[in-house]
């Protein structure tokens, strides 16, 4: 594994990046010989640093730096992290470019001294997050979405890839300390009390509850197990609204660092559970009853969509292309179930890490009213409780969303 202790490794400021982007040889097609630029700091992950560095005189030539700091931006330098995740984001953009083009931003390079990568700048779109929080419809999202992830999810599985080109791949993307992070973020400490959990203390009895439920511990540990042994697929690893860029008629799937050898349904389900975040969000963010369910329409709508596209796409890329006798119809259903329900409980687990764990998404935590914030927060994890618990009963995408919908918020408490 690289270390952030080489060299020339050295975390950029505003200067810095304009000085590196004028000395990079795979720039000089964008910015011309000595002719000005300037930067800014973009970055509003929780992980690394981003730039934005453009030609004074023509700012369409604008180009993304982002380099991967020794430690996690959210905490800082209490919390150390391999900056290796950096060559694991740029691999995943090239294999990620290849097969969906349309969808995946172009990296112009990655420079492996300062574990940074050069990226086309998306100007013309919005983080879906932000978007959603706003009440933004994007009618090309889903299918888009829906297609990124059969093609990304079934060419580089066993079902398409010889059985050596795929272990190869497991090495290369074998990514211990982000999906650590996963495992501890995600599958362990909301469902434990813990000094970083941090939920609405106006919902803490529902949390106690939740935490106290053996019987939802145990589905969740299926889930955590599945999530660090089902090497099915090259996954995203961390496909929410925030890693989406969007407008009318593109979407751009960006930040795979998390990427790595894992289960399908992680990615589906992290698509569909912050989709159902921004739901429960909107139960106090658009007040008005009929705009109010409108909107999650459109959001139901979106769910469908996405797993209906990745069926049909996954038929054409995958099953029409297999051996019938080793893959007959019944195991093609059967292997399909299983992404749903996959999708449905790691989905789950997501939204109730947003809601009880360290890092909080702002459709929620950007609620300012803390009794609103509470409402919605106590829907979501209903939702999620819900969706994990029933996932087994689940045979196709409209029980997925029939059991999400009928989720209710718990607070306000009702005596
Ligand atoms: C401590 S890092 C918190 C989260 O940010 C990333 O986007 C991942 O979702 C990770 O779990
Ligand atoms: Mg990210």
């Amino acid at each position: 594994m690289s270390s952030p202790t080489s060299s020339s490794y050295h975390p950029l400021d505003l200067a810095g990046a304009i000085v590196y982007a004028r000395q990079r040889p795979e720039l000089r097609e964008i910015f011309r010989a000595g002719e000005e630029l300037e930067a800014s700091e973009v970055g509003d992950g929780n992980l690394n640093l981003v730039f934005k560095v453009w030609a004074k005189a023509d700012p369409r030539r604008t180009v993304v730096l982002k380099q991967a700091l020794p430690y996690l931006r959210l905490v800082g330098e209490g919390w150390p992290l391999p900056t290796d995740r950096a060559r694991i984001e740029a691999e995943a953009l090239k294999i990620q470019f290849r097969l969906v083009p349309a969808h995946t931003p172009r990296l112009f390079f990655y420079d492996p001294e300062m574990f940074l990568t050069v990226m086309q700048n998306l100007d013309r779109h919005l983080i879906m997050r932000k978007g959603l929080i706003q009440g933004i419809r994007y009618p090309r999202f889903a299918e888009h979405i829906g297609v990124f992830l059969a093609r990304t999810l079934g060419a580089t599985s066993d079902l398409v890839l010889d059985y050596k080109t795929k272990k190869e791949l497991v090495v290369q993307f074998t990514n211990p300390e982000l999906c650590k992070i996963t495992e501890d973020l995600v599958f362990t400490e909301p469902y434990r009390p813990t000094a970083r959990n941090n939920f609405p203390p106006e919902i803490e009895i529902q949390v106690l509850a939740l935490q106290s439920d053996e019987s939802l511990r145990v589905e969740v540990a299926k889930m955590k197990e599945k999530f660090m042994t089902h090497a099915q697929a090259l996954v995203h690893g961390d496909l929410h609204t925030g890693s989406i860029m969007v407008n009318n008629e593109e979407t751009f799937a960006i930040d795979p660092e998390f990427a790595f050898y894992g289960p399908m349904g992680f990615d589906i389900g992290a698509v569909i559970g912050n989709l159902f975040l921004n739901y429960a969000a909107h139960e106090v963010r658009t007040p008005d009853p009929t705009a109010r369910a409108a909107f999650r329409r459109y959001l139901i709508e979106m769910v469908t969509e996405l797993w209906e596209t990745f069926v049909r796409e996954f038929q054409r890329t995958v099953w029409d292309q297999v051996d019938p006798v080793n893959f007959p119809l019944d195991y093609q259903e059967y292997y399909l179930l299983n992404i749903l329900q996959d999708a449905a409980g790691m989905g789950a687990c997501k939204m109730m890490r947003r809601v009880i764990g360290l890092a909080g998404v702002a459709d929620l935590r950007g609620i300012e009213n803390r009794a609103d914030q509470a409402l919605a927060s106590s829907l979501a994890l209903n939702m999620g409780q819900a969706l994990l618990k029933k996932r087994e009963q689940m045979h196709g995408i409209h029980d997925l969303i029939a059991v999400a919908t009928a989720c209710q918020p718990s607070y306000p408490w009702k005596h």
